[in-house]
């Protein structure tokens, strides 16, 4: 397939709600769209899920917008490629930047797909039809909010409870949530506001709340104190920010660092990557769950396809774009079932219908390379 040009669109989506985490807090969502045409009039698309600021990784919309613009696009437009790898060769010299590569590498599954007229899941080998789903609820003000957004989110079908937490957010809510269910699938995200020179113990003492994850409590590059939690707690360390490539979980499996990967296409530069870390961890008994970046319905596409892979046997965060955005670029987005799972789409190619109206409507910014 031929690449002659490339197109980024820069959306930003009204969020129902503010979301709020240990990083801070997100009223509207960014993301690039990248759109890549070919000589034979094929249109793929890919989602950058980057953030408005660099707080969760180093990267933020800007930063994506300017390597993919200078680095990325320009190493593969106008040439000819037959498979994702010889693709994405082309940048392979760029370091780092992994939510930029996420757009451009998705764009070429795309095309991919519609070449061969199969659905993503295909692609990617997925075995399962349909996939559990859980919701995370942000930093609130009450505990007892907690409680009512959590018995709202089980009411309508989601599987697990995932609770942001940070310092000074945390026992109380969980203690009122399991006062009031028991027995749901519970886990927090820390998202690495936690120091594991002053909190070991309280984490540690988090046991009594029956956690299904502590997900990523300390900063991305301290895998170290990772290693010192997990080797006092029963309850699995998830690592999220701190999986940036496979070296890192490498790193993590050495120090015997978590028991469990969250998997994020946006995160780790791609399809490509996760599939390789998908192995490593599985061949080094840890367990895996795709996580989300508050993609639109593009992005979540791709991580739909990815955890309907057999290796993903953990709840998803893939929450509908409906129950988190106003709107979508999507026509026809994922929709949860009551049992709280969510249906794999076998159509061909991206298996949900772009809205060039709503692209459009939401685009603050286009950048046209080729
Ligand atoms: O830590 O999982 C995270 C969103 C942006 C950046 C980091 C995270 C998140 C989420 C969103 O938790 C979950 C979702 O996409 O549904
Ligand atoms: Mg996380």
């Amino acid at each position: 397939m031929k690449i002659v040009s490339a197109k980024i669109h820069e959306v930003v989506l009204p969020l129902r709600r503010p979301f709020i985490t240990g990083f801070g807090t997100i009223r509207n969502k960014p993301e690039l769209i990248v759109e890549l045409i070919t000589e034979d009039g094929l249109h793929g698309y890919g989602e950058s899920p980057a953030l408005p600021d660099p707080t969760y990784t180093s990267e933020f919309i800007d930063s994506c917008l300017a390597v993919q613009e200078k680095f990325i696009l320009p190493s593969v437009v106008g040439k000819e490629f037959s498979s994702i790898q010889e693709y994405v060769e082309q940048y392979a010299h760029v370091v780092g930047n992994q939510i930029a590569k996420c757009g451009a590498e998705c764009a070429f599954w795309h095309l991919l797909a519609e070449k061969n007229h199969v659905s993503l899941s295909e692609l990617l080998h997925g075995t399962q039809q349909s996939i559990e789903v859980g919701e995370s609820i942000g930093i609130g003000e009450r505990p007892n909010t907690v409680v009512k957004d959590a018995e709202l989110l089980l009411k309508k079908g989601f599987r697990r409870i995932k609770l942001k937490v940070k310092p000074g957010w945390d026992e109380e809510p969980l203690q009122k949530l399991r006062e009031k269910m028991p027995d749901v699938v519970l886990s927090i995200d820390c998202n690495a506001t936690y120091d594991p020179t002053q909190h070991i113990d309280l984490l540690a003492s988090f046991e009594r709340f029956n956690l299904s994850m502590i997900e990523q409590p300390f900063p991305a590059s301290d895998i170290l104190g990772h290693a010192t939690l997990q080797s006092l707690i029963k309850t699995p360390v998830c690592l999220d920010e701190s999986i940036q490539s496979l070296d890192d979980l490498k790193t993590a499996v050495a120090l015997k660092a978590c028991k469990i990967v969250n998997i994020k296409p946006g995160r780790v530069g791609g399809l490509l990557e996760s599939l390789t870390i998908e192995k490593y961890a599985i061949d080094h008994d840890l367990q895996v769950w795709c996580g989300g970046m508050l993609e639109t319905g593009i992005g979540r596409a791709f991580n739909m396809a990815l955890a309907s892979r057999a290796a993903f046997t953990l709840p998803a965060d893939m929450s509908p774009s409906s129950s988190v955005y106003m709107d979508d670029v999507v026509d026809d987005g994922l929709t949860l079932r009551s049992d709280g799972y969510i249906d794999i789409s076998a159509k061909p190619g991206l298996g949900y219908d772009v809205n060039l109206e709503k692209l459009n409507k939401y685009t603050t910014r286009t950048v046209i390379i080729g």
